[in-house]
Parts: structure tokens; C-alpha cells; sequence
């Protein structure tokens, strides 16, 4: 009679922390699920003389992305990421992070506008120095 009780005892905390487990498992795939779709993207992206390096001159990411720009350029000027429509103004040797929600899909040109420039200093005529492709999920 004395020995069935430790045994009952033993499987049922055994039951018991495999049913906890598998709840933590669900509560996980929730937590998780939201992020796994989504990335949080960080790219460190050098200018020399105006131009990127050629491997990084287009920047793919997905539908939904967290996307960081970290910059560093030997010049200051001033980037513009086109259809999200930010400018960023870079100061030559400090980091500057531009950083978005690739919420529209699309590619989108990060054109280099001098820094003086006024209001209608654009000079889009120039090639891009990066691209963004944002592609659906
Ligand atoms: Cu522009």
C-alpha cells in the first residue's frame, strides 16, 4: 500500500510538467509567430567618395521588415530614400541610422542630394547610390 503512492505521486508531477511544457511551447509559437514573419534587418552600408561598394548597392528585404541603415561616409551629405521619402543627413565619420518599416513594396532608389542644397537642390539625374527592394510576402 505504501509503495503505489510515491510512484502516483512521481507521475503525476511527470503528467503535470508535460502538460506545462506544451503550453510554454504554444505560448512560444505565438510569441514567436509574429516576429518570424517580420525581420528586423540591419545593413552597414560605407560611402567612399560618393559611391557604395557595388556588393552592397542593392538591399533586398521583405514585405513587413524592420530595416536599419547604418551609414558612414567620408563626405557629409544628405541620402533620400525615394517612395518612403526620408532624408537623412549624413556627417562624415559618425554613424547615421535610417531606419523604416518596408511597409510598401517596391523598389526604391537612395539618391545623394548635396548638402547645400535647398528645397529644389534634387539631382535625380545621377544613378542611384543604393536600391531597395521590398518584396511582397
Ligand atoms: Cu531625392
Amino acid at each position: 500500500m505504501f509503495n503505489p503512492i510515491p510512484v502516483n505521486k512521481g507521475q503525476g508531477s511527470a503528467v503535470l510538467s508535460l502538460v506545462s511544457a506544451s503550453w510554454t511551447l504554444a505560448l512560444l509559437l505565438i510569441i514567436a509567430g509574429a516576429p518570424a514573419l517580420a525581420a528586423e534587418l540591419t545593413f552597414d552600408i560605407k560611402i567612399e567618395r560618393g559611391r557604395v561598394p557595388d556588393t552592397m548597392r542593392l538591399i533586398r528585404v521583405n514585405e513587413g521588415d524592420i530595416v536599419k541603415l547604418r551609414w558612414t561616409s567620408d563626405q557629409s551629405l544628405v541620402l533620400h530614400l525615394h517612395g518612403y521619402d526620408i532624408e537623412k543627413r549624413v556627417v562624415a565619420g559618425a554613424v547615421t541610422e535610417l531606419a523604416f518599416t518596408a511597409y510598401a513594396t517596391g523598389r526604391f532608389p537612395i539618391h545623394v542630394h548635396a548638402q547645400e542644397a535647398g528645397a529644389g537642390g534634387h539631382a535625380h539625374e545621377d544613378a542611384p547610390l543604393a536600391i531597395i527592394e521590398v518584396y511582397p510576402r
